[in-house]
């Protein structure tokens, strides 16, 4: 309780800030966009994982504040670097199933695109399959509105929850992101799940993001076997804003 009311004071502070991990596409080695992470720096704490407040948000209306704080904030700054940057670099926002369950979800990103002026194909948020499974028929029918709004969709850690081929078939995401665990045992273990992830994703017309890349013998593994993107600590780590703006252009 104690964390809910601090965590709320800091969305008001503005005690938060955002930091962007890039993400490179195999083929042509460019930098193509990143993942907005947020971060908390608490006065007497110091640094607070998000894997540790953003459960705590979620388990109250917190998270519709906190994740409408992180949209914004991703928006404006993605806005900003696509200006002053003639290829077009998308911003991935992670998003919680509460948010994606309120009815003006979509009415409220169309509000904040239309502030930013980012255009609605350089927003792509990323949802959790477990989040998803939480309510099926409401979950598909905000991705469908999203999709309709022009913005992308990805399926966050995929294979960490109750993944399977028909589930994947209703969500109409555009991108699917294997969850690191997946990647970690790369090159010397796990290949034939991972193949199977990328053909399966592949004949459904959805590009594969291969997280929690560390190693220079798994991002050769991953672009050899089809992976689309790349996403880990061995291409970038999570930075601030301004340190990503002189990335830009960056190729692996
Ligand atoms: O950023 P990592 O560095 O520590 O993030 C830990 C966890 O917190 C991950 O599961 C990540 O998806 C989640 N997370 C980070 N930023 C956000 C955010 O803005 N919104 C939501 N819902 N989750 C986030
Ligand atoms: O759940 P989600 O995929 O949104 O969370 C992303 C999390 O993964 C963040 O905590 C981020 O800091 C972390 N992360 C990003 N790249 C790497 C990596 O190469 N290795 C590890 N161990 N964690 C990573
Ligand atoms: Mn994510
Ligand atoms: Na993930």
């Amino acid at each position: 309780a104690r964390l809910e009311t601090e965590l709320r004071k800091a969305i008001d502070a503005d005690a938060l800030h955002l930091v962007y991990q890039p993400q490179f596409d195999c083929r042509t080695s460019q930098l193509i966009g990143a993942e907005a992470l947020v971060r908390w720096t608490h006065p007497s704490d110091g640094e607070i994982s998000p894997a540790e407040f953003i459960p705590v948000a979620e388990g109250s209306e917190l998270i519709v504040a906190l994740g409408q704080w992180v949209l914004r904030r991703a928006c404006l700054d993605a806005a900003r670097w696509n200006a002053e940057h003639d290829t077009a670099i998308h911003v991935s926002v992670n998003v919680s199933a509460r948010q994606l369950r309120q009815a003006q979800f979509t009415e409220q990103v169309k509000a904040v695109l239309d502030e930013s002026g980012l255009a609605s194909p350089l927003l792509e948020l990323e949802l959790t399959e477990s989040q998803l499974m939480a309510n099926m028929a409401v979950g598909v029918e905000a991705m469908q509105q999203l999709r309709t709004a022009g913005v992308r969709l990805a399926l966050d850690d995929f294979g960490t929850g109750y993944s399977s081929l028909s589930y994947l078939q209703s969500f109409p995401v555009n991108n699917l992101k294997i969850d690191r665990s997946f990647i970690r045992p790369l090159p010397q273990a796990g290949q034939p799940i991972v193949a199977a992830i990328i053909s399966m994703a592949r004949s459904f017309g959805i590009a594969v993001v291969a997280e929690g890349v560390e190693e220079p013998s798994q991002l050769a593994w991953l672009c050899d076997a089809g992976c689309d993107i790349v996403q880990g600590y061995l291409t970038g780590r999570p930075m601030p804003v301004a340190q990503f703006r002189e990335l830009l252009g960056a190729e692996i």
